[in-house]
């Protein structure tokens, strides 16, 4: 059975939240759970919360909280170039760097970058930044995979990968600019627990950004054409590499814009995947 959990801010306090309907979330202090990590370190984190969600906890309206990104200490790291259009749209902003993106599809080790540090997400209704200076800037919709510190997958939530394509573009050695900013992060509402790759494989990822409230663009895809498998990712992720509070790993992106479009200030991203939930958020200058 799938459950929702959040982090939100109520009176100047930071909750972990058992979202049960649209309307409300269970504060879950009361029984204890008051850090995502030590949840997620859980052996059944979805067990714990079912025994949980039995109790009598205060139930409060999701109109009186904020939404936090739900990441404390964990690092935050995405894949790339892991579906067809990400290839596709990357050989054509790019010269001589079109061969990376073509080889990195089908090789043995995927792209594997660091993205960034809980400092520099933004939850949902919060700003998403665009660079002062990139001429050219997208978001990426893309599902995130969470994972405790034994590199377990314990849940999913949605990842917004900001780049800048014009910074990417002209040189592959500038991607980290291209992709680690202020505000270049966004994930949230909520982490889904208790799906499984297959199940995940069935959502869909839907993206609209909306401009002085008209929709300027709209697109979706599947996570079933996602082209590496969720395991495989998060095993070339703990490599070598320990994470001891866990991490998220965002998967690529199915969708890409015209290379007519740019993000603008005041833009609104709506970015929907069927078994979580929507991301909503604007976007300011930074
Ligand atoms: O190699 C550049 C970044 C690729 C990426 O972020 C994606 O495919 O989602
Ligand atoms: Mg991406």
């Amino acid at each position: 059975m799938a459950m929702k959990i959040c982090r939100f801010e109520l009176g100047g306090a930071v909750r972990i939240g058992l979202v049960t309907d649209n309307a409300s979330v269970l504060d879950l202090a009361p029984a204890g759970i008051t850090a995502l990590a030590s949840l997620l370190e859980e052996a059944d984190p979805v067990a714990r919360l079912m025994q949980t969600a039995a109790l009598n906890l205060p139930r409060i309206p999701q109109s009186e909280i904020k939404l936090l990104p739900p990441v404390e200490r964990q690092e935050i790291w995405a894949a790339g170039v892991t579906y067809q259009r990400s290839k596709a749209a990357r050989m054509e902003e790019s010269d001589f760097s079109a061969s990376a993106y073509d080889r990195v599809y089908v090789a043995e080790r995927p792209e594997i970058f660091f993205k960034a540090v809980p400092e520099k997400v933004v939850g949902a209704g919060d700003s998403v930044g665009i660079r002062a200076d990139a001429r050219w800037s997208v978001p990426e919709p893309e599902l995130a995979l969470v994972m405790n510190s034994r590199g377990q997958i314990v849940g999913q939530t949605i990842g917004n990968d900001m780049s800048s394509r014009d910074i990417e573009g002209e040189n592959l050695l500038y991607l980290p600019q291209a992709k680690i900013y202020d505000r270049s992060c966004a994930l949230g509402p909520w982490i889904t627990l208790g799906a499984s790759e297959a199940q995940a494989r069935e959502w869909k990822i839907g993206i609209e950004i909306r401009r002085n409230g008209e929709s300027v663009f709209r697109d979706a895809t599947a996570v079933s054409q996602l082209k590496r498998g969720f395991e495989e990712l998060a095993g070339y992720l703990f490599r070598s590499q320990t994470f001891p509070h866990g991490a998220v790993l965002l998967t690529g992106t199915g969708i890409v814009p015209p290379d007519t479009f740019t993000l603008r200030e005041k833009d609104e991203i709506l970015i929907e995947i069927s078994g979580i939930g929507l991301l909503q958020n604007s976007v300011i200058m930074v």
